[in-house]
């Protein structure tokens, strides 16, 4: 299998605030080069560098408007005289008009995110748009004709909305692949979203269509971030209607449950009849992982890439997150070896 790959995402490492403190964050840079070293160890496949794509290419599943404050933010914010990364510290709350966009950079951060789980510093836009670029280039190269290519991305992309950062993401490029599906004449394109968290910025960015449909197994929101979607009743709207299916899945869940989870989930996206699948793979469904609340094992990530294998459909897997830094790329790398058969 391919792998796209770029080296520009260690331009970006930030910090989190967790349990009250401010500390380095989870999503780092070695995270991708433990992956980016399995995939050569086993001998997966070619490792290319993605292509650069215009901004216009992330527009669509987002906002011109959001795509234009990602690429100034960092410079909008120095300006200010400040050398630390940027977070934002207020945001607009339901019941609260929140139409207008602030002029000042302080405003801007606060309205185009979800929380303070992505930091901006001088490299980010850099890494953000490499990481795009990789899910872009694994389109193009499955359009060529191959039956499955893996995007190493970093930063994660699912939890990004069409106007809104969050969750350690900036540009969703799972999602920002399955419009560049549809733009090159898919019909239908599927998201298969396997991250333990709900993939809040994919169901956000496709609720009202059903040229893409949505499917998430995940940590249940009542306990698990991002607590406030990924419940079974979202459905979809409008056209999208039917479209967006979440299973969430209480803590502690093992292969047993996740597998029938995948089950279900494998006969809704035959049913649709998907031209591509985009997988948003994350690993922190591991036992292990420091963040997060499932029990899957390594041997358990070469069940889920034969499983989605027998979807028979052009995959793209996307990578997403994974914490437990030792395993991610045994996990990872298992699930595209697992698809290989
Ligand atoms: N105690 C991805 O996996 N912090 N993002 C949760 C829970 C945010 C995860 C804290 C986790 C974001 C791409
Ligand atoms: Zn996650």
């Amino acid at each position: 299998m391919l792998t796209v790959y770029s080296s520009d995402h260690r331009l970006h490492h930030g910090v989190e605030l967790k349990d009250g403190a401010i500390s380095a964050s989870f999503e780092k840079p070695e995270r991708a080069e433990t992956v980016l070293a399995r995939v050569k160890t086993v001998g997966l496949g070619d490792i290319i560098a993605p292509r650069s794509y215009e901004h216009s290419d992330y527009v669509g599943a987002h906002s011109e408007r959001y795509v234009e404050f990602l690429a100034n933010a960092w410079s909008e914010w120095t300006a200010t005289g400040r050398t630390s990364q940027a977070l934002p510290l207020v945001w607009p709350i339901r019941g609260l008009p929140s139409t207008e966009v602030p002029q000042f950079i302080d405003g801007k951060l606060g309205f185009f995110s979800m929380d303070a789980g992505s930091p901006i510093n001088e490299g980010t836009w850099e890494a953000v748009c490499s990481s795009a670029n990789s899910a872009l280039t694994g389109v193009d190269r499955l359009s060529s004709g191959m039956r499955g290519v893996f995007a190493l991305c970093r930063p994660p992309g699912h939890h990004a909305g069409r106007e809104y950062t969050g969750g350690y993401c900036y540009l969703n490029n799972a999602a920002i692949a399955a419009q560049r599906c549809i733009q090159q004449g898919a019909k239908r394109v599927a998201v298969l979203d396997i991250d333990f968290h709900h993939g809040n910025g994919t169901q956000d960015i496709f609720y009202d269509r059903s040229d893409v449909l949505f499917v998430s197994i995940h940590g249940d929101p009542a306990v698990c971030y991002p607590y406030f979607s990924g419940h079974a009743d979202e459905r979809g709207m409008g056209q999208g209607e039917g479209f967006n299916l979440n299973l969430p899945l209480p803590k502690g869940t093992a292969m047993a449950e996740f597998e029938a989870a995948l089950f279900d989930a494998s006969a809704t996206i035959a049913r649709y009849k998907a031209d591509a699948l985009i997988v948003s793979l994350g690993v922190d469904t591991f036992e292990g992982d420091p963040i997060s609340h499932f029990r899957l094992r390594s041997p358990d990530y070469l069940r889920i890439g034969e499983m989605i294998e027998g979807l028979g459909v052009p995959t793209l897997f996307v990578m997403e997150g994974g914490y437990m830094v030792d395993e991610i790329g045994l996990n990872a790398v298992n699930v595209l070896l697992g698809f290989e058969g």
